[in-house]
């Protein structure tokens, strides 16, 4: 078995930003419109209002201040609440993959390879901007690679889930270099109408390069020293957009159709699920708290990560042990632990561990222990 290494990484945000403010004005002039357009039904009793929604709860619930998006406008007008994304013609460059291309190539060049050196890209996503062609075909055609690419959908735990199956190909001799690329277009699929999760998604993409020990020709590489994989099926996190969805006409807008959770059952369920599978899988390899220099975790909300940190440090960690990025990125679903890895891995020293994990829908929760190379 070949040993695997992550060699490169790469990180694109579009160039809009929103913050907790600008998304709470937006949010609330929806809210008196709404309200006036059914004053009567309101008065009478026959329907309930809805409610302001504020920055401080968000910044408060969520430890989120900001989000990058793919396109600000349309997301801020109280009378669109989408992003505004005209369609493309089917010979150019479709959106998620022009995404996807802006952060494989920086990886590719922090790993020193180049696209011919690569033999697989692995798209993986929470939401895919269409069934087929394989997303991935067209960002190994627009990346001008040979080989193959497919697909692949864990929602939040997409790239740790395609790191393991890089890992695997990999350490079986049947790829040298593969490239994990996830470009989350998270607020095409987020319902900016309901207060509960107006505030929680941003956009972005990332990459991996994984490749094998002995082809790795740059500095400061970690290799992954096990990966452990869960999933438990849960309807709190969920979203039934579909392909089926126009064989059932009476319900096409219904909100069920974007993004939807019970934010509150996920929190408990979800942080006992991932702080038993840490802890798990580092006693496994043999490895406790004491052994670790870094955790890299998904980034929903602080919260969560506080409770996490403590139940695998057993002890609360520094901000430096657990980074947050959230506050600037919110959730962006299967990129956040990876953009966490991204922007802190450098400071650490040849031998140092630490736990990349993601976490989410599915339930879904993907453990990667690294251990810096060199
Ligand atoms: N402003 C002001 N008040 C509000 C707002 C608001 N915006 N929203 C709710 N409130 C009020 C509520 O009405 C409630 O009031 P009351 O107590 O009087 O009933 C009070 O605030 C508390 O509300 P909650 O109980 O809902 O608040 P929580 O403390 O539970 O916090 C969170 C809400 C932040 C959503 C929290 O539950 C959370 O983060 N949960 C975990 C979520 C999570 O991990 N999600 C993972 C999703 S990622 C995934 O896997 C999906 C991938 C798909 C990506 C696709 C992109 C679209």
């Amino acid at each position: 078995m070949r040993t695997v290494v992550i060699s490169g990484t790469g990180l694109h945000t579009p160039p809009d930003s929103i913050s907790n403010e600008e998304l709470v004005t937006s949010f609330n002039a929806y809210v008196d419109a709404h309200n006036r357009e059914h004053e009567e039904a309101i008065s009478r009793g026959d329907r309930a209002p809805l409610e302001y929604s504020s920055a401080e709860f968000i910044e408060g619930v969520s430890g989120i201040q900001s989000r990058f998006v793919i396109e600000k406008n349309g997301i801020l007008d109280p009378e669109r609440m989408a992003p505004d994304i005209p369609e493309r013609p089917d010979d150019a460059l479709s959106v998620q993959a022009e995404l996807a291309v802006a952060s494989a190539r920086p990886a590719l060049e922090a790993a020193g390879k180049s696209p011919a050196e690569i033999d697989a890209v692995l798209v993986a996503c929470s939401s895919l901007q269409r069934p087929y062609p394989a997303m991935a075909a067209e960002v190994q055609s627009a990346l001008g690679m040979e080989g193959f690419g497919f697909d692949m959908n864990v929602a939040c735990s997409s790239a740790t889930f395609a790191i393991k199956t890089a890992a695997d190909m990999i350490s079986s001799g049947n790829a040298n270099a593969v490239i994990v690329v996830s470009p989350e277009i998270c607020t095409g699929h987020l319902n900016l109408r309901d207060r509960d999760s107006h505030f929680i998604f941003g956009d972005a993409s990332t990459s991996v390069v994984v490749e094998a020990q002995d082809t790795c020709r740059v500095p400061g590489a970690f290799r992954i020293v096990g990966t452990k994989l869960a999933t438990q099926y849960s309807n709190n996190l969920r979203n039934n957009f579909g392909f089926l969805n126009r064989c059932a006409p009476e319900t096409l807008d219904e909100a069920d159709r974007l993004f939807h959770q019970r934010g509150h059952v996920v929190f408990k369920e979800v942080v006992t699920l991932v702080s038993r599978l840490i802890v798990a899988h580092l006693d496994e390899l043999g490895y406790g708290s004491a052994d670790l220099k870094r955790t890299w975790l998904h980034q929903a909300n602080r919260n969560m990560n506080d409770l996490i940190g403590r139940n695998v440090w057993g002890r609360r960690p520094t901000r430096e042990e657990s980074p947050l990025i959230l506050d600037r990125y919110a959730n962006t679903s299967s990129c956040a632990s990876i953009i966490a890895f991204h922007e802190f891995n450098e400071d650490l020293s040849p031998g140092d561990l630490g736990v990349l994990c993601s976490f989410g829908g599915g339930y879904s929760v993907g453990s990667i222990v690294l251990q810096k190379v060199s």
